[in-house]
């Protein structure tokens, strides 16, 4: 039995995961919380300490893990965009590769053995056949984009790392993550986010689309952090966790949950600037791993997250016309 975690430390919290993850830690679990943003970054109002760090220095990881001393740490940093990567590979390498190895290093360097949750993503598996899901953790890894490899690539040296230095890593692979605040370069924010501007006016009725065959498994990202902590408390070190829903969606069945719930009269094109250069047909997670492990389960449905992050879209709408 481990000890109960009393501090936690987020690396990379300005981004979509990090604010639910601090209140999950906080709020829920009773947690002390450190987080960590880039200097340029802004936060919101959150109940953590927040620290300036850039994962690309890594004596400024091994001043701050010192300082600290976190018993859970949640890796989080990342270029976490597909279409980002693309346009950015080397940035993309540096932040997700050489930016994990630099939090490795550090504990490595202390002698440090905080429980260590490294975030991953289900694109590592990249080419899967369609009658290969779900997607078990063992299954081969075949990365289909420049995202999903550095993913793989920081998969692989967290298990090296974990098994060379008795580590206590735990590695996950995140599937497609969706909630109120999401960025709308991410597919369910992006369909949102359109239908709330032709919604209030702001924008013809025509929705632009990308490749809507692709099937994607969605888990609500407060699902997701609910998972990430369970899996900090019961993981086991140097073993990888899939996290998702466990079910597939075709995207073209979840832009048409979106158009209904939205009531919008909506008309769809296909906007080629928002094919990927290469794209894998179905991911869909194995979650009996996950399950086993923790007992944690999916609890928000699909078309709950869509209808708030429809609502979080209108919101804004009203702010940001009132603050014209
Ligand atoms: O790229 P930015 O400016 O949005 O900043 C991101 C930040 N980040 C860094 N932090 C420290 N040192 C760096 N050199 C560095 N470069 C980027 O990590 C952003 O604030 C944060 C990641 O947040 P998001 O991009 O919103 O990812 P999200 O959705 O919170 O996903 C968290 C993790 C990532 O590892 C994904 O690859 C995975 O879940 O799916």
């Amino acid at each position: 039995m481990q000890a109960k975690a009393e501090k936690a430390l987020i690396i990379g919290a300005a981004g979509f995961v990090g604010s639910y993850l601090t209140h999950h830690l906080h709020d829920d679990l009773g947690r002390s919380v450190v987080v960590t943003k880039l200097p340029r970054e802004r936060l919101g109002e959150l109940p953590a300490k927040v620290v300036d760090l850039d994962i690309m220095d890594k004596e400024s990881i091994i001043e701050l893990l010192f300082e600290e001393r976190p018993d859970e740490i949640y890796h989080l940093a990342a270029i976490s965009s597909v279409s980002l990567a693309w346009s950015n590979p080397q940035l993309t390498i540096d932040v997700n590769v050489k930016g994990s190895v630099n939090l490795l290093e550090a504990l490595r360097e202390l002698f440090y053995k905080p429980r260590v949750i490294m975030v991953g993503s289900g694109e590592e598996y990249g080419h899967i056949r369609p009658g290969a899901v779900p997607i078990p953790e063992d299954t081969r890894l075949d990365p289909g984009n420049i995202y999903a490899a550095t993913k793989a690539c920081q998969n692989m040296l967290s298990r090296i790392y974990a098994e060379a230095y008795d580590l206590e890593l735990i590695m996950v692979r995140a599937f497609n993550h969706i909630g109120p605040g999401q960025l709308p370069i991410f597919v369910v924010s992006d369909f949102c986010k359109q239908a709330v501007d032709i919604e209030q006016g702001r924008r013809e009725p025509v929705m632009y689309v990308g490749n809507l065959s692709a099937k994607r498994d969605f888990t609500d990202v407060r699902d997701v952090v609910r998972a990430y902590a369970a899996l900090a408390a019961h993981g086991v070190p140097g073993e990888t966790y899939n996290v998702g829903s466990g079910h597939a969606v075709e995207i073209r069945e979840l832009l048409d949950t979106v158009i209904r719930r939205s009531g919008a009269d909506i008309r769809v094109e296909t906007d080629p600037a928002k094919i990927r250069p290469v794209d894998v047909p179905i991911i869909e997670a194995d979650i009996s791993k996950l399950k086993a492990a923790t007992g944690w389960e999916p609890r928000i449905p699909l078309e709950q997250t869509i209808d708030e992050v429809l609502d979080y879209w209108r919101r804004k709408g009203e702010e940001d016309g009132k603050a014209v």
